[in-house]
């Protein structure tokens, strides 16, 4: 902990203490690639669809009956659908921080008038509880979901106060109504409960950074402590799934259901480190360890379990029912992401990394209109399309579909890409880092101010190029440190140092973690770094039974997956038909990646089972393209996987 924040950045996470400094949209920004795209499409389609599907759901409507006095009659969607809502609203606040948006702005503007209208005298806001005929409010903590959704309150009235200080739309004032109401409500002598859904701690913690108020801080740390003490009731699957089995400093690997513990983990780590509880912190970071060797999936997705959503045990990782839903992806970018900024390990921003390309990048459609919820790796029929219209029973579809009746994770990847900029880069006191790698600009003042201008010119993952351009002279006594992340997987990483003033080039091999290079940097100075992005063939530790015997092939940032779609027309037209040659070393040819897999035909024998090494023989060995793991399902229904047999 050696910083203290001075402005705020632009920016979902502004811990008061860390070892680095996030930066905001007002100092890093996305300039194309391929996430530039995908935020292209976020905001032009995805909004729109999203608040389309919140009027037609009627979930938007339910704020204007709560205004009217004639709920509960005629109030539409889930217990938790008022937080669809405000994460429609963080990530319209993100947006327009990042573009400006005349529209967006008057549609965010109308949507906080509607929530405002809603709002009871004493701050209470929630349209499911409270009136006559309603559930009492706080009576039902294990389901209800009321501190959950003022939890994503908050955090849309912060992206709104860090984009636009001062706006007069009052959405900050809603959120500090709410949170004074529940510091009322739970803080000491109050309520000894927690909310079954954790979100609010994260939200409070943020609430507080933002406004300065230690009240919410005092208050996210008294509900990140009460987790562990048994105050909800126990259920079917345990209290392990509220996170209520174990307090969060005994703990030792995130568990129970995945989007819960994910939240809760980000939320506590914001109190640890805001709060220098190191022993939290350090609780934390080791269940952060035991998580990522154990219980993730290859694509850095969670939770293996369709029942309750939820981690399985550890290694228990079956391709085939993973859940791996795209809420507990971006629960656990928010996790991981505060742990980076607490300590520089490049395994966070690593984990990152692997996420945002192979579960957040999966959710949408290319046209951002339709997602995934789950995302499986192992899709055994062909799954059917949803109609446009349609809204898809949870998780169910087995593509992407318009909506959900449980419609969480559009938003949350919505606001997950109208916020990414604010992920690519920190600062320290004596340099910046690059986390992530887009076609990007910086522009910062480091805390001395000295000044740091930045272009990253890249097609990343396309190739591992990667040209990191100074725009800015340093004087000569005044070097600074440019650190760049060398990802786990990019064994052979080599960087360039091409001065522009024609001295010698510099050059050097980098191993996986953080490469320094220091120096007074001048304008026109280039640092190149040159990632390994030849395709390469990944096996699982052989504990994670489900998947022995089968290999991965990753390429850079990416895991691919075998698609029927890229098989036959023959008589091999199903992924489960095949296995990897022997000599099945993977090749990149016309833009695509390509193994040789052999296939059986798919007449059955009597029984499945046998001699070792049995089965049906196999035909010659034939080379098949693979596709990206985010880019699968977009060729019509198909099956697919991502772990193949090794032949
Ligand atoms: O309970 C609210 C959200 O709905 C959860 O985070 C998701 O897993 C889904 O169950
Ligand atoms: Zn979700």
């Amino acid at each position: 902990m050696t910083m203290q924040t001075t402005t705020a950045p632009q920016a979902p996470v502004a811990p008061t203490r860390g070892r680095l400094r996030p930066l905001g949209q007002q100092e890093v920004r996305i300039t194309g690639g391929f996430w530039g795209d995908r935020q292209t499409v976020n905001g032009r389609n995805t909004l729109a669809h999203i608040e389309s599907r919140l009027e037609s759901e009627g979930w938007l409507a339910n704020f204007d009956r709560a205004a009217a006095g004639t709920l509960p009659e005629g109030r539409r969607g889930r217990e938790f659908s008022d937080s669809e809502g405000y994460k429609y609203l963080e990530a319209l606040a993100w947006e327009i921080g990042r573009t400006d948006d005349a529209d967006l702005e008057a549609r965010l503007r109308a949507v906080v008038g509607r929530v405002a209208a809603a709002q009871e005298a004493d701050g209470y806001l929630n349209t499911q509880f409270g009136r006559a005929g309603q559930g009492a409010r706080w009576s039902d903590l294990e389901w209800g979901h009321e501190l959950y959704c003022l939890g994503h309150l908050f955090q849309a009235a912060v992206a709104r106060e860090r984009t636009r200080p001062g706006a007069d739309d009052g959405l900050l004032r809603i959120a500090v109504r709410a949170a004074d109401l529940v510091c009322a409500e739970f803080g000491p002598g109050g309520r000894d409960g927690i909310c079954g859904h954790a979100e609010v701690e994260v939200g409070l913690a943020e609430l507080s950074r933002a406004t300065g108020e230690p009240r919410y801080l005092e208050q996210a740390r008294l509900f990140v402590e009460r987790h562990g003490r048994g105050t909800l009731h126990d259920i079917e699957w345990g209290r392990k799934y509220f996170q209520d089995d174990v307090p969060v400093r005994d703990a030792t690997a995130l568990r129970g259901h995945a989007v819960r513990a994910n939240y809760l983990a980000a939320g506590a780590a914001d109190v640890a480190v805001d709060t220098g509880d190191d022993e939290l912190l350090g609780a934390l970071r080791g269940q952060w360890d035991r998580t990522v060797a154990r219980r993730t999936y290859i694509t850095g997705g969670q939770g293996s379990h369709h029942q309750d959503e939820a981690f399985g045990e550890d290694w228990e990782l079956p391709a085939d029912r993973a859940y791996s839903e795209t809420c507990a992806g971006v629960g656990s970018i928010m996790f991981s992401w505060r742990l980076l900024l607490a300590d520089g390990d490049a395994r966070h921003a690593d984990l990152i990394e692997r996420t945002l390309f192979n579960v957040v990048a999966t959710s949408p459609a290319p046209d951002g209109r339709s997602f995934f919820y789950a995302n499986t790796l192992h899709q055994r029929v062909p799954g059917i399309p949803a109609e446009p219209d349609a809204t898809s029973p949870r998780a169910s579809s087995s593509l992407r579909a318009p909506w959900f009746e449980v419609s969480c994770c559009p938003p949350n990847v919505a606001r997950t890409l109208a916020s990414l900029d604010a992920y690519v880069a920190t600062a320290d006191d004596d340099g910046v880092q690059l986390h992530q790698y887009a076609p990007s600009t910086v522009r910062t003042t480091l805390a001395d101010g000295r000044v740091v201008a930045l272009d990253v010119e890249t097609d990343y993952p396309v190739s591992g190029r990667i040209r990191v351009i100074s725009r800015a002279d340093a004087a000569p006594d005044a070097p600074w440190t440019l650190t760049l992340r060398v990802p786990a997987w990019a064994a052979g990483a080599r960087l360039r140092l091409l001065p522009t003033d024609g001295g010698a080039t510099e050059e050097r091999d980098l191993p996986p973690g953080a490469a320094e290079v220091r120096r007074a940097f001048r304008e026109g100075d280039v640092v190149e770094l040159d990632l390994p992005m030849a395709p390469r063939v990944t096996a699982p530790d052989e504990r994670i039974d489900a998947v022995r015997g089968c290999l991965v092939i990753e390429r850079g940032p990416e895991v691919f997956a075998l698609e029927s779609v890229d098989l036959g027309p023959g008589d091999v037209d199903d992924v489960a038909q095949v296995a990897l040659a022997a000599s099945a070393e993977p090749v990149e040819r016309d833009g695509r990646v390509w193994v040789k897999v052999v296939a059986r035909g798919a007449d059955d024998g009597g029984w499945p089972y046998g001699e070792p090494g049995g089965g049906p023989p196999a035909h010659a060995s034939v080379e098949v393209p693979l596709v990206a793991y985010h880019d699968w399902a977009e060729r019509g229904p198909s099956t697919m996987r991502v772990w193949i047999p090794a032949g």
